[in-house]
């Protein structure tokens, strides 16, 4: 905070300096975010073109890192590094492909004097409130995952009668996007004594890995009723099963976020419903709230739930429906 105030104050005494002299005009503050994504996607993207947006509204620049084609830290982690170590940004936003590995490079970052949100994921169990090796991110902005995969988990109960199957594809552990969507839907599933999760896979966020490992076990269970795909790619590999199978219909599928693809497989009937996130609102968000931090000082609220919208064949035309389709150029 102190570094923050004194940084504004310098800015502050250098346009006023610059002022002074009679010649130039006041020297407006240049500031730079910079933003980390966690894997070259629509939704990821979606949070640059609010970020972006926003940053446009402030007049302050936007430095993107290089999209990691595949999730994870290691691959993360040297992208930020090399990041940093070029410089040149006054506060960040990332989206942390692991609650613990990204600890420690993010630690090092935030010891270099720059601020940091973390975006859609977040470091440890999110919660930064209170001290520990974690709590130094300003705040967490994202969806209420748990919350989303309970309400997925009780539509995808419903929509198979009550009873039967169901099958669960995710992406990594350690993620809590993906962890408080699975524990959500298991919630949900608690309150259906007649329906049995058969399982769930991790297919590291492989599009391919997930349509194989749904394809096995739509083979070893031909009486499966449901599918949970927890994002984008798991939700992508599963309805493409699925379909492959020639079960669209009888396998009822519940998928997480609103790419193209999985809109267009809404409206052929090969997905039964979608929760949309808000990435656009998160990226938004994060930089409204960094830029109110760096020049007023701020006290940034330390989780913000922008929600989001369970999308229907039913409601896809509604304007809200639309509004929440990830439409990236
Ligand atoms: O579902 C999103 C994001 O919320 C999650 O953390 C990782 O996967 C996505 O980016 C979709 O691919």
């Amino acid at each position: 905070m102190k570094k923050v105030l004194s940084v504004g104050l310098l800015l502050l005494l250098a346009g006023g300096l610059l002022f002074a002299g009679g010649k130039a005009e006041p020297e407006k503050e240049e500031l730079t975010f910079a933003y980390m994504s966690g894997i070259l996607d629509p939704f990821m993207q979606m949070i640059e073109k609010g970020a972006q947006a926003k940053c446009d509204e402030l007049g302050v620049k936007l430095m993107t890192a290089e999209y990691p084609k595949k999730w994870g830290a290691e691959i993360q982690v040297p992208i930020l590094e090399a990041m940093t170590a070029r410089g040149g940004f006054d506060f960040l936003l990332v989206v942390p492909t692991a609650q613990t590995a990204l600890i420690a490079p993010l630690k090092k970052i935030h010891d270099k004097g720059i601020p940091m949100i973390t975006c859609d994921t977040y470091l440890g169990d999110g919660d930064y409130s209170k001290p520990s090796e974690y709590s130094f991110p300003l705040a967490y902005i994202g969806s209420d995952n748990e919350q989303g995969g309970y309400e997925v988990g009780k539509k995808l109960c419903e929509m198979i009668g009550k009873q039967g199957k169901v099958y669960l594809n995710t992406t990594n552990p350690d993620v809590s996007s993906v962890a408080g969507r699975k524990a959500g839907f298991e919630r949900a599933l608690k309150e259906y004594p007649n329906v049995t999760l058969v399982g769930f896979d991790y297919n590291l966020d492989n599009q391919e890995t997930a349509q194989k490992q749904t394809a096995a076990v739509l083979q070893a269970h031909p009486d499966l009723k449901g599918v949970f795909g927890t994002n984008l790619f798991s939700a992508q590999g599963a309805y493409r099963a699925v379909v492959a199978a020639g079960l669209t219909g009888a396998v009822k599928v519940a998928s997480w976020d609103a790419g193209m693809d999985q809109i267009q497989a809404l409206e052929r009937g090969e997905i039964d419903f979608t929760l949309a996130q808000k990435p656009y609102e998160i990226g938004y968000l994060a930089v409204e709230w960094g830029y109110k931090y760096l020049t007023e000082g701020v006290e940034v609220p330390k989780v913000i739930r922008p929600g989001f919208f369970i999308i229907t064949k039913e409601n896809l035309n509604t304007p809200e429906a639309q509004a929440s389709i990830y439409k990236v150029d």
